[in-house]
């Protein structure tokens, strides 16, 4: 198919934390818009991709993205506009190549990611294509992710006592999505409920989950077993599951891991996650070392990895080559997958097929500082990778994914469930 672009424009908006970021709207001859919005994250990976902001503190204490915008309108549109492509991979191709360096840290992984995907959108508006159908691969079944809903915050999403940053609940025994995203939404009041009773603020962190002044992560897990209860729901693989995300190189500190006032090192840490494993049903860990700590990782792996999912972030940080790495080296059996932080779909789309190559799970994800846009809603069904996890059942910014998701599955008969 042949698509002739038009103009790509960039406006600087909020994300949901109030910070600037991107929208991109890209116009092509045969007359379609398409937008896009940017998410950014708090708790990044060292090897990420570039996120240009201006530095200007006079302006949004120096996070705003004027700069991005300008590129986008500059030096973007003059490469793009009036040029034809007959696929994405030859726009994300023009990106990677016009901005010349390894981290995308000229025109600013911001700028890219946002045209990278309004163009994918524009593609599958071309094709008349649904933008998960278009996303899928040759020869994978598409199909509607595990919500993975991050109802209690903290770490670097809370000004609260907890050291590991999400707690996640994970339907993944529910018939179908609908059923699953009911079930998020009616444990999260039971939590909110049973918080309120104990005397726990019931006030929101940056994914829309609780922040209550909790230290212990055990007595979190604890809580949630009994929000899950209390909802009339089965704890478990075979109903509703727990995911972790300590987003570990935050409270990794000289060589230690600072947990609820604790100093422990990396071997205290994997005993730590063996025991809850043991007595609550996690069934998923992400970042549970450090990003440094690619022994450890292994180690880790070593020991857990054929009982729990173990999913690397910021060790990772959808970089294919450092995934590739990685597999090589058995410090995971999972990948986390944000488009920002390694800045096109198409490099995206190719970190995901190295995991499934090698039998890797895959988990979707928004960034704690999110848009209305929902297309990782899309990625995740289109890929068929059966996780995403997109904060709590609530917050406009969150929802507008778990309600796509909805709107997908009551308009075409797709699986559910982990792949
Ligand atoms: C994470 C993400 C998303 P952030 O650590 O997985 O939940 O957080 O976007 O702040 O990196
Ligand atoms: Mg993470």
């Amino acid at each position: 198919m042949e698509l002739q672009i038009t103009s790509v424009r960039a406006v600087e908006i909020l994300d949901s934390r109030s910070r600037p970021t991107l929208a991109v709207t890209l116009t092509t001859a045969d007359g379609s818009t398409v937008r896009a919005g940017v998410p950014s994250g708090a708790s990044t990976g060292t090897r990420e991709a570039v996120e240009l902001r201006d530095g200007d503190p006079t302006r949004y204490g120096g996070n705003g993205v004027l700069g991005a915008v300008g590129h986008v309108n500059d030096e973007i549109n003059q490469a793009l506009a009036g040029h034809t492509f007959t696929d994405l991979t030859d726009v994300d191709r023009v990106l990677i190549d016009l901005d010349g360096t390894a981290t995308k840290s000229r025109l600013g992984a911001n700028a890219i990611v946002g045209v990278s995907m309004a163009a994918a959108r524009v593609f599958a508006t071309a094709a008349r294509l649904p933008l998960w159908r278009y996303l899928t691969p040759a020869g994978v079944q598409p199909r509607l992710p595990v919500p993975h809903f991050n109802v209690v915050n903290g770490g670097v999403h809370a000004p609260n006592t907890l050291d590991f940053q999400e707690f996640m609940i994970a339907p993944i025994g529910a018939p179908g999505l609908a059923e699953a995203v009911r079930a998020g939404a009616e444990i999260y009041a039971a939590l909110r409920r049973r918080l309120g009773a104990a005397g726990h603020a019931t006030g929101l962190g940056d994914e829309g989950g609780f922040a209550p002044d909790i230290t212990a992560p055990e007595d979190v897990l604890a809580e949630l077993v009994a929000a899950i209860t209390d909802a009339g729901y089965t704890p478990g693989r075979d109903g509703i599951a727990i995911a972790l995300d300590p987003a570990a190189s935050e409270f990794h500190r000289d060589g230690h891991y600072h947990v609820a006032g604790q100093t422990l090192t990396t071997d205290d840490m994997i005993t730590r996650y063996d025991e809850m494993i043991t007595r609550f049903p996690v069934w998923s860990i992400e970042d549970g070392l450090a990003e440094s700590d690619w022994d450890g990782w292994a180690r880790l792996n070593q020991h857990l990895g054929h009982q729990v999912q173990l999913v690397g972030d910021d060790i990772l940080v959808t970089n294919p080559a450092i995934i590739a790495e990685a597999i090589d080296r058995k410090i995971a059996n999972s990948a986390l997958i944000k488009l920002n932080q390694i800045g096109t779909v198409t490099e995206t789309l190719d970190a995901m097929r190295l995991c499934r190559q090698a039998g890797w799970t895959q988990m979707v994800s928004h960034r704690s500082g999110e848009t209305e846009d929902t297309f990782i809603a899309d990625l995740a069904t289109g890929t068929g990778c059966g996780q995403l996890k997109t904060g709590a059942p609530a917050r406009g910014e969150r929802v507008a994914k778990y309600n796509r998701l909805m709107e997908i599955e009551a308009h075409h008969r797709l699986p559910y469930g982990p792949a």
